[in-house]
């Protein structure tokens, strides 16, 4: 098998992979042998997005869920997690204060809260009257994370101006998948985005490491995300929540970097996030430097919204914000890309259609 070095740069001239050697860079442990994964997968982002790198605004805007994520702080049940449901003009007014702020997009997300999803056409109108009032209140991009929903609600979504689904199936590995999401049947999950692909939205895909995955796992994810034609790909590691089945659960085999870099290598021309629901704004130039190209959870300090993962880490101290965040773009010789840039990257990738 070839060294190292000479698979990065294979990698790195756009060649074909192994599995085998896939699997090896997923392996990477040595801090030299990692840099050299960083730096190979730094120069094939530099190839296809230069120096630029999008920023995204979330907006958790209900907290309430009916389902049992074992992994969740918000899954239904759990006492110990903040709910809440902002209501329009809370919504829009965080919306509008991301995007003074200078984001690119605005990300709106919520567990899959019956008010939205059990109540018939009235409920999908809630949202898609939500997905229309902040495209016209901000004239961003917008993204929908709203869980498994029906395909004609994902319809409705994408005539209201959504021009992204973000759903994550955080493992390609069945029995794997029903630990982390009980009842949740794994092909309407699947589904859903290959239905949200085909109807003309550019479509998220990502997965979870530290939960007991084997690299098998993670190279199955890979292949998976190339399958499905995923526009933005993205790897965010277990953090342990309160009140949960998983709390005790220490994440084992993280390889959260490993993973952002042979995402960026095997798939160049993708958005991939580093998001700082994982480690904060001290957790943002490892990811950057490991070949992301997108922030991902900025949150307007004192607006009462939560994360995921770090559900009120650096919100309110403003860590979590554009300004917070730009003298570490600078620091890894990076900088805010434009929303024209942004805009174009969109459209360029929709008129692209399904997978390449
Ligand atoms: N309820 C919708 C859903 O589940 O698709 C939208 C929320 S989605 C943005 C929540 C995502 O955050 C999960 O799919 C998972 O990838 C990530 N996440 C949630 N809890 C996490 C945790 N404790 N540690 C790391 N990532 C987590
Ligand atoms: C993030 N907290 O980007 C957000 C969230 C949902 N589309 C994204 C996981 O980290
Ligand atoms: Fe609900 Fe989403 Fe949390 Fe699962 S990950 S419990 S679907 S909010």
């Amino acid at each position: 098998m070839d060294s190292l070095m000479e698979v990065l740069k294979r990698a790195v001239e756009g060649r074909a992979l192994h599995d085998e050697e896939i699997q090896g860079l997923l392996e990477v442990s040595s801090p030299e042998e990692r840099e050299e994964l960083f730096r190979a997968a730094r120069a094939r982002r530099e190839k296809f997005f230069g120096q630029h790198v999008f920023l995204y605004g979330f907006v958790y805007f209900s907290t309430y869920c009916r389902n049992g994520c074992n992994f969740c702080l918000y899954r239904r049940g759990n006492s110990k997690s903040l709910r809440y449901r902002k209501s329009m003009d809370e919504i829009l007014a965080a919306a509008s204060a991301l995007k003074e702020s200078g984001v690119h997009l605005i990300d709106l997300t919520m567990g899959e809260d019956p008010f939205y999803l059990s109540e018939g056409a009235e409920g999908y109108e809630r949202l898609a009257g939500l997905v229309d009032a902040v495209k016209k209140e901000t004239s961003l991009p917008v993204m929908v994370s709203p869980g498994v929903v029906e395909d004609s609600l994902l319809e409705r979504l994408r005539e209201a101006g959504a021009d992204w689904y973000a759903c994550y199936q955080e493992t390609h590995t069945f029995p794997l998948y029903q630990e982390l999401r009980p009842g949740q049947p794994y092909e309407k999950r699947w589904g859903a985005k290959a239905f949200a692909k085909n109807c003309g939205m550019l479509v998220e895909e990502g997965v979870m490491t530290g939960v007991g995955e084997s690299t098998e796992d993670l190279l199955r994810s890979i292949h998976a995300m190339e399958s499905l034609g995923a526009d933005q790909v993205r790897a965010m590691t277990f953090v342990p929540q309160v009140g949960t089945p998983m709390f005790g659960a220490s994440g084992k085999n993280q390889r959260e970097l490993n993973l952002i870099a042979v995402m960026r290598l095997l798939l160049p021309d993708r958005i991939i996030p580093a998001s700082l629901d994982v480690e904060g704004a001290e957790g943002l130039k490892a990811r950057l430097e490991a070949g992301a190209n997108a922030v991902t959870s900025l949150i307007p300090p004192q607006s009462g919204l939560a994360g995921v993962a770090r559900c009120h880490e650096g919100i309110d101290n403003g860590s979590r914000t554009v300004k917070g965040i730009l003298p570490i773009l600078e620091e890894c010789g990076l900088a805010s890309a434009t929303v024209e840039e942004y805009e174009s990257w969109v459209e360029k990738r929709k008129r692209g259609g399904g997978a390449r």
